[in-house]
């Protein structure tokens, strides 16, 4: 029998089934995990401790003793609690949950995940953003992460994306550079989490190829609202393999069910402040409330003979299909409904790696993914401490390991047997290859004939760095297209070198649209370009829907957060009735006082408040309701806090609803009623309607005058 599986050991490594149950390794996992109720507090080697106060002493006040070993094991280890953090995504947070195919893709794909629409197979998501440290702020502008271990019956399949579907750069030379120009400037490691400096503009406006990718991350999809809010994309175009042995190029999307939306800027940079955890805290709460975030699988599906039928070159990582060009075919969802029991255990020590793939499942040439497939394990060995990360538990697959690897720092495996060599006959030959097959077949990669000579060049076919850009600006909503304009002017207005403002705006932003050059230009003081400095040739699909965000809402207000303002006098009937309405669309409302002391109702009674409206500020909901009374809403207009929280979520063009009684409120800060802005006990159903539109984008040009 094999120790894994259970199977007779003549059955291993041929191509008969060698699939491990799934759940018997996942129990297995659980050995892991520890749980100190009712243990006794005792030393790494099993001794029970008696005392964890006092050092040992020569007397009350005499020198500590170098003998007490309890003591030198403890701060031992402490002194080693920290590892390097990850160079790049050092700041994540992460979730587990599980994957289940919609129906078998079997035409598509031989990789087992994909086959059976009952099987639900495991997975643990990692998000995280780019610049920033482990410590730093979840809301600044920046790329995000969206990685997934699918621990798959075959193998470990990492789906290494980030929330953005192109990349900065097109071969993987260039990534310590762009690195570095991003990073802390490291005279002063400032900034922290934010590429708003010099050395990230003077990389950029250096390297044309960025222009797709810095174009979107001046976009709203660089401050996402929510975790739960992002979509995620593979990037590089990747090959599905079936039984076979045809090929399909594909590019993986995920598809929230949540919607696609952001936060406003200002809301963006009060929050890295005011809660660096919100996007972390967003998701641990949203999965302890049984909120579990959803996603959609799909592929954009190219045929190999389509290859060269595009604009663009399937292999360059600078580029998107448009999904008007080739749509997402769904295949199966994620979901995410278990938080992690340890950060470091699992969401610090999770290794994730694009070479990590299953039967089915194969790459391409894109010169940015080849590199990356060498980086990743690599970085792990100093970052993990050695070879045998994948020993860790949240590393490790679900599926047998066993090899003929040996040793290393940290080995955990106690491997049986004598020969770690292959071919032998001392252990009867195990383990043995299993030769390619259809089903449970060893890993074959796809037979791709390559010609050519050795050459340090880049095709022609990359040589466009600009057309999408233009088709991104193109495909915004206007409000969307001011904020890019606003997000370069801010950005390029904290760089110190005129030179490289004017580069980015010359160079690069003129070649895109004259018009954004021109805005950006005028907002920082530069001269308007009247023309591009290269030939462009326009993308022949004008718009690409797809891209705005304005088209990826749901209609739901499920998951959405309200925050209810109350003070002495309120009538507690109508908070019932609003908490009512709003928990029966699946949203969550929350009663804020003027403290976190309990209000006076109209009745007489007492009324619990789940926090003071300092304690969670206007930037942490999604929309404002005052319910009345009078005396309630007049206690209100007296509080600067509960004004300004009015202000600022007006500012931030979110949905307020007031009762009756709160008119003379809104009279008060002078707001106009609009879309969002609604008064009246009888509006909720509008209130709603407006929560679903996620922001009241008609309000914007007035919501400037307002007082940030
Ligand atoms: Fe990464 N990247 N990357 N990257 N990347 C890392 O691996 C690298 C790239 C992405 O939650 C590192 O384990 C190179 C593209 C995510 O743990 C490192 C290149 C995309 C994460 C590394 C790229 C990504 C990483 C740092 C250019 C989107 C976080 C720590 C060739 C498709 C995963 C680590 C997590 C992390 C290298 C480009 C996504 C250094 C060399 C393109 C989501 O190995």
């Amino acid at each position: 029998m094999t120790a894994d599986t259970g199977k007779p050991s003549e059955l291993a490594g041929t191509d008969a089934p060698d699939r491990a149950n799934t759940n018997d390794k996942l129990e297995a996992l659980e050995t892991f995990r520890s749980d100190a109720t009712g243990e006794a507090l005792r030393t790494n080697q099993g001794l029970k401790i008696s005392d964890n106060q006092n050092t040992l002493k020569v007397g009350q006040r005499g020198p500590s003793l170098l003998e007490d070993f309890i003591m030198r094991e403890k701060i031992t280890h402490f002194d080693h609690e920290r590892i390097p953090e990850r160079i790049v995504h050092a700041r994540g947070t992460a979730a587990h949950g599980y994957f289940q195919s919609y129906e078998c893709h079997s035409a598509l794909t031989k990789a087992a995940f994909l086959q059976d629409p009952g099987k639900q197979t495991p997975v643990f998501v990692r998000f995280s953003t780019v610049q920033g440290p482990r410590g730093s702020g979840d809301t600044v502008r920046d790329v995000r992460g969206f990685a997934t271990k699918f621990y798959t019956d075959e193998g470990n399949f990492d789906l290494v994306g980030n929330n953005m579907p192109v990349f900065f750069i097109q071969d993987a030379i260039k990534f310590p550079d762009f690195v570095h120009a991003v990073k802390p400037e490291p005279h002063n490691e400032i900034p922290t989490g934010g590429s708003a400096h010099d050395t990230f503009w003077d990389f950029v406006s250096l390297v044309p190829e960025s222009a797709h990718m810095v174009i979107w991350a001046m976009s709203d999809r660089a401050i996402p609202k929510s975790l739960r809010t992002m979509q995620g994309f593979g990037i590089h175009t990747f090959r599905l393999v079936n039984a076979e042995g045809k090929g399909t190029f594909v590019k993986f999307h995920w598809k929230p069910k949540q919607g696609v939306c952001s936060l406003v800027w200002d809301e963006a940079q009060k929050l890295a402040g005011k809660d660096t955890d919100y996007h972390r805290r967003d998701l641990w709460e949203a999965i302890e409330m049984g909120d579990y975030p959803e996603w959609e699988l799909g592929v954009q599906i190219v045929p190999e003979e389509d290859e060269h039928k595009f604009e663009f070159d399937l292999l360059d990582p600078t580029k998107i299909i448009p999904e008007e060009l080739v749509p997402v075919t769904p295949l199966g969802k994620l979901v995410l409904n278990r938080n992690p029991d340890n950060f470091f255990a699992e969401t610090e020590q999770v290794a994730f790696c694009p070479a990590h793939i299953v039967p089915g499942i194969d790459f391409t040439n894109d010169p940015l993914l080849q590199g990356r497939l060498f980086s990743y394990t690599d970085t792990q060995i100093s970052r993990l401490g050695g070879p045998n990360f994948h020993e860790i538990p949240i590393n490790r697959p679900v599926a047998p390991n066993h090899n003929g690897q040996r040793d290393g720092m940290h080995r955990m495996t106690l491997d049986r047997g004598r020969a770690s060599y292959e071919p032998n006959s001392i252990d009867g030959g195990w383990p043995k290859e299993t030769p390619a097959g259809p089903r449970d077949g060893g890993f074959e990669t796809y037979q791709e004939r390559v010609d050519g000579y050795k050459i340090r060049q880049r095709s022609d076919s990359f040589a466009d760095h600009f057309s999408q850009a233009t088709l991104f600006f193109n495909s915004m909503s206007e409000p969307e297209k001011e904020h890019i304009i606003a997000a370069y002017s801010f950005e390029l207005g904290k760089v110190d070198r005129e030179f490289i403002r004017a580069r980015q705006v010359n160079e690069i932003l003129a070649n895109i649209d004259l018009t954004l050059a021109q805005r950006v230009a005028a907002n920082l003081g530069l001269p308007a370009p009247t023309a591009g400095t290269v030939p462009v040739k326009p993308s022949s699909l004008k718009q690409s829907p797809a891209l705005s965000q304005m088209n990826l809402l749901v209609d739901s207000i499920k998951g959405r957060k309200v925050a209810v303002l109350v003070a002495d006098g309120v009538d507690e009937g109508t908070v019932a009735s609003i908490k009512a309405a709003l928990e029966a669309e699946g949203a969550h409302a929350k009663v804020l006082g003027p403290t976190s002391a309990p209000v006076k109702t109209a009745a007489g009674g007492t009324l619990p408040v789940d926090a003071s409206m300092e304690g969670l500020p206007s930037i942490a909901f999604d929309a404002v309701w005052i319910p009345g009374s009078q005396q309630s809403v007049q206690a209100l207009s007296g509080n600067g806090v509960a004004l300004h929280y009015v202000l600022e979520a007006y500012k931030h063009l979110k949905a307020i609803g007031v009762s009756d009684d709160a008119k003379d409120l809104l009279d008060l800060l002078r707001l106009d009623q609009d879309a969002g802005l609604l008064v009246g006990d009888g509006k909720v159903a509008d209130f709603i309607a407006a929560i679903k539109q996620h922001r009241v984008w008609a309000r914007e040009p007035k919501a400037k005058a307002v007082p940030a």
